[in-house]
C-alpha cells in the first residue's frame, strides 16, 4: 500500500493552510508572548504554558454561524483556558500578529473583553460576560467589495493592533480578539469567524465594570453584518454590541519584537 497522502489530499490540505488564519503570538510593550501553535501543541500531552486559550483546531478552521450558540464561538473549537497570563496596563496596546491572512477574506476586526473574576486559568468559559473594546468593519467602500479592517490587518504586516481601555478597573480579564471573513456571507450559514482568546491582568487605576453578554449571545446568522452581500454597494454594520465608552481606537501599526516573554503562573 502507498502510505504516502494523495495528492488531492495535499492539495486539500494546502488550501486549507492557505485559506485561513491563526494568531503565533502577542505583543505587549515589546514583549512577545507565543500564542497558541495549532501545528504542535495539540498533539502534546503536556503542551507549553502560553497565555493564549488551547484548542484542537488543527484544521486552521473557524466556527460557523450555525455554531454561534454553541460553546465553540466563546474562544474556538473545544477551546480550554490558558494556563497562564501576560500582564498589561490599561491604556496599553497589545499588538495580535497573524498568520499570513488572505486576500480574498474580507470582514471585520473585532476585540472584547470579559472579566473573569479571580482567574482567568480557571474560570467556566461559559460564564465569560464579553463586552466589545474595538471594531473595524467596512474602512473605504469606493471599490466593491471595499477595504476592510482585515485589509488594514494585512497591510499592518497580518497584525493588529488593540488598546486596552483606560477606564477599565484592574483584574484579570480574558481578551477575545475575532476576524470575520464575509466573503461567502451572501450565502447563509457562510461567514467564518475566526477568535482567539488571551489571559491578561490589567493593572492601572480605571474604577469602570462594562456589562457585557455571553459570547453565545453576540451574534445571529441573520444578522446584518453575518448574512451580507459584500460584493455590492453597502453601508455595513458591524455585528455585536456597541462599544463601551472609554474604547479608543489606535491607528493601526506593528510592534517590534525585543523581548521574549513567558506566560505567568499564578
Ligand atoms: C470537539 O469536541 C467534540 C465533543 O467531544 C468532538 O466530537 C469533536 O471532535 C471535537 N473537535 C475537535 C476539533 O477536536
Ligand atoms: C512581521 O511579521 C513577522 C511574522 O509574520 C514577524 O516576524 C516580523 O517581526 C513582523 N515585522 C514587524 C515590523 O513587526
Ligand atoms: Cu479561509
Amino acid at each position: 500500500m502507498d502510505r504516502k497522502p494523495s495528492a488531492l489530499l495535499l492539495g486539500l490540505l494546502a488550501t486549507q493552510v492557505a485559506s485561513h488564519g491563526h494568531v503565533t503570538n502577542i505583543v505587549i510593550n515589546g514583549v512577545s508572548f507565543d500564542g497558541w501553535d495549532i501545528n504542535s501543541f495539540p498533539y502534546m500531552d503536556e503542551p507549553p504554558v502560553v497565555v493564549a486559550w488551547g484548542t484542537p483546531n488543527t484544521a486552521n478552521g473557524f466556527i460557523s454561524p450555525n455554531a454561534y450558540t454553541t460553546d465553540d464561538v466563546i474562544c474556538h473549537v473545544n477551546a480550554t483556558n490558558a494556563q497562564g497570563f501576560a500582564t498589561v496596563a490599561a491604556g496599553d496596546s497589545i499588538n495580535i500578529q497573524w498568520t499570513e491572512w488572505p486576500e480574498t477574506h474580507h470582514g471585520p476586526v473585532i476585540d472584547y473583553l470579559a472579566d473573569c473574576g479571580d482567574s482567568c486559568e480557571t474560570v467556566d468559559k461559559t460564564t465569560l460576560e464579553f463586552f466589545k473594546i474595538s471594531e473595524v468593519g467596512l474602512v473605504d467602500d469606493t471599490d466593491v467589495p471595499g477595504f476592510w479592517g482585515d485589509d488594514q490587518l494585512i497591510e499592518n504586516n497580518n497584525s493588529w493592533l488593540v488598546e486596552i481601555p483606560t477606564n477599565i478597573a484592574p483584574g484579570n480579564y480574558v481578551l477575545r480578539h475575532e476576524l470575520i471573513a464575509l466573503h461567502g456571507a451572501h450565502t447563509a450559514n457562510e461567514a467564518q469567524n475566526y477568535m482567539q482568546c488571551f489571559n491578561l491582568k490589567v493593572t492601572g487605576s480605571g474604577s469602570q465594570s462594562p456589562a457585557g453578554v455571553a459570547a453565545t449571545e453576540l451574534y445571529t446568522p441573520t444578522d446584518p453584518g453575518i448574512l451580507v452581500d459584500i460584493y455590492n454597494p453597502l453601508t455595513y454594520t458591524i455585528p455585536g454590541p456597541s462599544m463601551i465608552a472609554g474604547a479608543t481606537p489606535v491607528t493601526q501599526a506593528t510592534s517590534a519584537i525585543t523581548a521574549t516573554g513567558t506566560a505567568t503562573v499564578a
